[in-house]
């Protein structure tokens, strides 16, 4: 028996696959980049009680196997109902069946980068590793924009890998770069170079509810029962907690009103100036707007007799 517990204990480690999760905004070409990844191995699935569907594939980086999850698009990682909390419960590794992914993988599209970095910057708190897949360049330079992603990726403290899904571009260099990224020491926290920083009386407030729910509660989701009114960590939680911990929840965000960083604006406020700071000089804009397809076709019709 002893030989055999041994074996098991020694095979283990070698046969746990890691774990990369694709996070972005709708249409920013996430199912384009996840077929480009793991080509037919693939297969849909639902996790119980949310009705979105998960897609679950596999790809293979430098003969190493990974598991790649697709999860549902979403502008912000502050969730209203199950299907928006499946995206955060499977990153903080509380989806009941699914490993904690080893990577998370955010695809921006480069032709809307300040919008798009705003989940971006939400994923950063989540203490797992954060690799940008900057998308629609293509799209980007189209429209006479010029984005310069070694600038961001410094100025981000994060690999950025430009890449054009839909032409399956530069897939290897994303590949790579999530490789790296999974080989960070699982179980200890991924700390960004470069956060968001939030005022001191929001960290206070956070501190004090951490101290309420337990350390068993991801800080992340603390921090969101803060600043999601109405959100649906107040209602999971609540289940737990009862009426004490909404009335704490409602005192601490009066007294930051009164601290002058109201919740939810505080959020925006912060991730924003982030967003300016780490985006500065990143993207050239035409000086004059270029001349598009519609303009053209405008053209035609107005001088059709
Ligand atoms: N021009 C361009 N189109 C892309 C690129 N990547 C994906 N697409 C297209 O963008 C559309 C939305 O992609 P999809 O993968 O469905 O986006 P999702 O909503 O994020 O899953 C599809 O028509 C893709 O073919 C890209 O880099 N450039
Ligand atoms: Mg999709």
């Amino acid at each position: 028996m002893a030989s055999s517990s041994g074996v098991a204990a020694s095979v283990a480690p070698a046969t746990r696959r890691p774990t990369a999760a694709l996070v972005g905004n709708p249409n920013t070409g996430k199912t384009t980049l996840f077929n480009a990844l793991s080509g037919l191995r693939q297969r849909v699935g639902n996790y119980p009680g949310v009705t979105v569907e998960t897609k679950k594939g596999q790809m293979t980086i430098a003969g190493q196997v990974f598991d790649l999850i697709d999860l549902p698009g979403t502008y912000s990682l502050a969730p209203r109902s199950p299907d928006e909390m499946v995206a955060v419960d499977v990153i903080l590794g509380q989806q009941t069946g699914e490993a904690r992914p080893d990577v998370v993988v955010a695809i921006v599209d480069a032709s809307n980068l300040e919008r798009n970095l705003y989940l971006t910057t939400q994923l950063l708190e989540l203490g797992v590793p954060v690799v940008i897949a900057l998308n629609m360049l293509d799209v980007a330079e189209g429209q006479g924009l010029k984005v310069d992603a070694e600038r961001l990726a410094r100025q981000i403290g994060l690999p950025v890998i430009p890449i054009q899904a839909n032409k399956g571009k530069n897939l290897d260099a994303l590949k790579q770069a999530i490789a790296r990224a999974a080989a960070h020491p699982p179980g200890q926290p991924f700390l960004p170079e470069k956060k968001p920083t939030f005022p001191n009386a929001f960290e206070c407030e956070t501190q004090s509810l951490q101290a309420v729910l337990g350390p068993e509660i991801p800080a992340f989701l603390v921090r969101r029962l803060l600043l999601d009114v109405g959100g649906y960590i107040g209602e999971r939680l609540a289940g737990k907690n009862g009426q004490t911990l909404s009335d704490k929840v409602e005192a601490a965000r009066q007294r930051l009103q009164e601290a002058g960083c109201p919740v939810p604006a505080v959020e925006a406020r912060c991730r924003y100036a982030w967003i300016r700071e780490v985006t500065a000089g990143v993207v050239e804009r035409p000086a004059v707007r270029p001349v598009t397809a519609t303009d053209r076709l405008d053209r035609v019709l107005t001088h059709r007799i």
